[in-house]
């Protein structure tokens, strides 16, 4: 039977098998979420979904939102023996309910990107060894030579972005190599600050994880390698070979590359479920599928496994990703690329101006959110070419450190023109800035908060030219990750599935909901695109 594409879709290699079980697991900056799918034929359903929110189930660790206190606000770090104690009590929950867990094949994980956690010399020997006897907790503190992880949230490493840029011919040449210029949460900073800051305490290392091996390694009980998913999150991945990149590499700390984690494919198998988690959990010998970071496991979750499609988050920030064929870079420094799993690439654009800024109009104008969508519906589209930047805190893209908003031919106290115009200020930005992607964006699987709004995805229709979806995932990267476990699996099996089949039923949003782009709408928002990016340049060039 083809596909929409034409290519043949390959059938599981195995009819009529029993119903499998697949985990997907997050661990992401404030919880640790598992979803259970299970496999039966060509059908997949979700069977069990549970989360351990750290602050609230882990309190003796003193995370605020995962993160532990810190007198600076630059400084982001947690605790990776909470993840452990976090893991260790997901399998407890998820034996312990109604499913019967010795059918589960496979496990595979997505984690926050960029965070590391430090392993003392001989460490990933140990891991084989742990006693089923005792808590996974007590029996992981002793393996680290950094009793804490820095985390996607530390922004303290500037002068290390500088020095690892300068050593490899400058930004402009790490972010053709790696997919990113030099990022203060990037894992390459973070450990030249811990190399050159604590110098004994690098000298321990043996081995330095992700946040995403790391959680593997335990499951595996052996060292597992990085997928190229997470590895370009690190500033030293080569994006075309997925394999470390020596000049970064070195430019980072000294005797750094045997401390690294190998990568491999994201389909690959890390190895069985250690002894330690048959016994103490009565889980059966599953595969352990190497993890990867929470982008691209969402990439799979909400079914973007085709370039054209792109997935549009409209949370506390707005984030666009999608995935790409080829390697292409932001030349305007902002966007990543990172590994996709599907052995491709994403490109991930952030904007910092998301939910805040909406709300901060909907309250300058004393409106509530339906009162903020009847005013947007009543306002012509294109706003008679007025224009706002809303820029109400720093933006991330484009890069504007003061905060400001700027109005063009837009009166302050005309509310229904800022509703309008905060609205298609973001969609215009995100268009703008994910043409660097190369992508022509046929259609979009909207997620987030303020994707309920009908309103602002008409708004994003319109301005893309393309169909929106609204997408009815919650825990997208948790999800990928389970759809990620049931493809390497029958990949391992020598009977490979298409993405297409992965995603088709879980992750795909319903096509009933479609909200398609209105052709007049768009011919206004084509005018205005190059507008607004010179308004946008004005304030930038200053
Ligand atoms: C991506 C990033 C965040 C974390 C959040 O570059 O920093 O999305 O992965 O978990």
């Amino acid at each position: 039977m083809p596909d929409a594409q034409g290519t043949p879709l390959r059938r599981s290699g195995r009819p009529g098998a029993a119903a499998r079980l697949y985990l997907g697991l997050d661990s992401s900056t404030q919880s640790l979420t598992g979803i259970v799918i299970e496999v039966a034929g060509d059908e997949a359903r979700v069977v069990l979904e549970t989360s351990i929110v750290f602050d609230e189930v882990l309190p003796h660790y003193g995370t605020e939102h995962g993160v532990l206190p810190r007198a600076d606000p630059a400084v982001a770090v947690s605790s990776p023996v909470m993840w452990a104690e976090a893991l260790d009590l997901m399998m407890a929950r998820l034996v312990a309910g109604d499913v019967d867990m010795g059918r589960l094949a496979a496990i595979s994980g997505s984690a926050q990107q960029h965070g590391s956690v430090y392993l003392a010399d001989g460490a990933g020997a140990r891991l084989a060894s742990l006693d089923a006897a005792q808590p996974l907790a007590g029996q992981v503190e002793p393996l680290l030579s950094r009793p804490v992880a820095p985390i996607w949230m530390d922004s303290s490493t500037t002068q290390e972005c500088a020095a690892i840029a300068a050593a490899v011919g400058g930004p402009a040449v790490l972010a053709a190599r790696t997919g990113s210029r030099a990022f203060e949460r990037f894992t390459g900073p973070q450990i030249r600050k811990f190399a050159v800051g604590d110098p004994d305490g690098y000298a321990r290392t043996g081995r330095i994880h992700l946040v995403s091996s790391f959680l593997a390694s335990l499951l595996a009980g052996r060292d597992a390698p990085l997928d190229p998913g997470d590895a370009s999150g690190t500033n030293m991945m080569d994006l075309t070979t997925a394999q470390w990149w020596t000049d970064a590499v070195e430019a980072t700390a000294p005797d750094l590359a045997r401390r690294l984690p190998a990568i491999a494919p994201s389909s690959s198998v890390a190895g069985r479920l250690a002894p330690y988690w048959r016994t103490r959990h009565r889980l059966p010998a599953a595969r352990v599928i190497v993890w990867s970071g929470d982008n691209p496991c969402s990439l799979i979750g909400v079914g973007l496994v085709r370039e054209g499609r792109v997935g549009i988050s409209l949370g506390t920030s707005d984030t666009i990703f999608g995935l790409m064929k080829a390697p292409r870079v932001d030349p305007g420094g902002t966007g990543h690329v990172f590994g996709a799993p599907t052995g491709d690439y994403m490109g991930l654009t952030c904007f910092s101006n998301g939910s805040l800024a909406r709300e901060r109009v909907r309250d300058a104008y004393g409106l509530s959110w339906a009162e903020f969508s009847r005013t947007l519906d009543e306002t012509p589209p294109g706003n008679d070419g007025r224009i706002m930047l809303p820029w109400f805190e720093p933006e991330i893209t484009p890069p504007v450190l003061t905060p400001g908003v700027h109005r063009f031919g837009l009166d302050p106290y005309d509310a229904a023109g800022n509703v309008r115009a905060v609205v298609e200020a973001q969609q215009l930005a995100l268009a703008i800035h994910s043409r660097w992607m190369g992508v022509r964006i046929d259609t979009i699987h909207a997620t987030g908060g303020a994707a309920v709004n009908d309103g602002i995805l008409q708004v994003m229709a319109d301005v893309f030219g393309a169909d929106v979806y609204r997408s009815s995932v919650s825990n997208a990267a948790a999800l990928g990750a389970a759809l990620r476990a049931w493809h390497a699996d029958e990949h391992a099996d020598g009977c490979p599935r298409s993405w297409d089949a992965i995603t088709a039923g879980l992750a795909e949003p319903s096509r009933r909901g479609r909200i398609a782009p209105d052709p007049a709408r768009h011919a206004i928002y084509r005018e205005l695109l190059p507008v607004y990016a010179a308004c946008e340049a004005r304030y930038l060039t200053g």
